[in-house]
């Protein structure tokens, strides 16, 4: 991917295009007003949350800017978007997670249905084959055919061998299969997919945690991440769904996926304040190099600017 850091940040900003408005079209209007005063802060407020950022990381950015006003580091109303901007990039910087360095580097991927998890793994193989590195990806969602045809196709597009069991077969088996093969073979990195699952059904729970087990035995210390796939379109949904499956499997990351089209997008900023997990991507398309490794300063500039 020799791409430039504009080029970058252009599609970014055009992925985020809708969230940007339904903030700064708001934030435009209230901060060509004269004053900075609470009828201000109440508009801001209310643009925060259409954005779905939630209400407990609202109220905290309200309370930062009322603080800031007070202490009059906030004097007039053009100083707001920037000093939001400057907030939700801190907001947004959380220490990383997860375990890096060894051979093979180790991906679980785990969400509920049609979150992205195997598109997503389709593009990180390319960013990994961009950088050189050699991918094996195992199809451990074998629920349905279709899921290891998918991942097949990602497979031949970017050059990553697959290892696949039949439809229906234990995805734990997969898990074990890919693992020895990526260490046999000195493989750079291993992502494996599976199927999708709701945190409620209590035995697909109990099958993650038994693949992350295998997974472990075979080498300890891994999975190295294990990546929750969310819906960005879903807004605050999303956010309970971080919450509810680092319940169950302790998460190193979040991905969010489908932020173009959606309004939405002030949920990433709510789901690491809520939960401290780091976003390691994100998805701003369909097209293969629209997931971009995440970085809350271009975030919140692309976001706010
Ligand atoms: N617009 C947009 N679409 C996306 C993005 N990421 C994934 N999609 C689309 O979302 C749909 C579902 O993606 P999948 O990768 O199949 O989802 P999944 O989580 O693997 O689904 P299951 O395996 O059925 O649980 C596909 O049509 C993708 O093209 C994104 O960032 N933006
Ligand atoms: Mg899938």
């Amino acid at each position: 991917m020799a791409d430039t850091k504009e080029g970058f940040f252009t599609r970014l900003k055009k992925g985020l295009a809708k969230t940007h408005d339904t903030l700064v079209g708001k934030i435009a209007a209230v901060t060509g007003r004269m004053h900075l005063d609470d009828a201000l802060l109440e508009e801001l407020e209310y643009a925060l949350i259409a954005a779905d950022t939630g209400m407990p990381t609202t109220m905290e950015l309200i309370a930062q800017l009322k603080a800031a006003v007070k202490r009059k580091e906030l004097t007039a109303a053009a100083e707001v978007r920037p000093f939001l901007a400057q907030r939700i990039q801190a907001m947004m910087t959380v220490p990383p997670a997860g375990a890096f360095g060894a051979k093979p580097h180790v991906i679980l991927m785990i969400g509920v249905n049609g979150a992205g998890k195997t598109t997503t793994i389709g593009k990180l193989s390319a960013i990994f084959a961009a950088e050189g590195k050699s991918v094996l990806l195992a199809g451990a969602d074998t629920f349905r055919a279709a899921a290891i045809e998918q991942l097949a196709e990602w497979g031949k597009r970017t050059g990553a061998e697959l290892v696949r069991h039949a439809a229906g077969a234990d995805p734990s088996a997969v898990a074990f299969d890919a693992m020895k093969a990526g260490i046999a073979r000195g493989k750079d990195v291993v992502i494996i997919d599976t199927a999708g699952r709701l945190h409620t059904r209590n035995n697909l729970m109990e099958e993650m945690k038994k693949i992350r087990r295998i997974i472990d035995r075979e080498l300890p210390g891994a999975p190295h991440e294990t990546l929750l796939v969310v819906d960005g379109s879903t807004g605050q949904n999303a956010i309970n769904q971080v919450k509810e499956f680092n319940r169950s499997v302790p998460l190193t990351g979040i991905v969010i996926t489908k932020l173009d089209g959606t309004s939405k997008g002030g949920a990433v900023i709510g789901i690491v304040n809520e939960t401290k997990i780091p976003v390691r991507y994100i998805g701003v398309g369909e097209a293969v190099d629209d997931l971009q490794p995440f970085d809350p300063a271009l975030f919140s500039e692309a976001l706010l600017q």
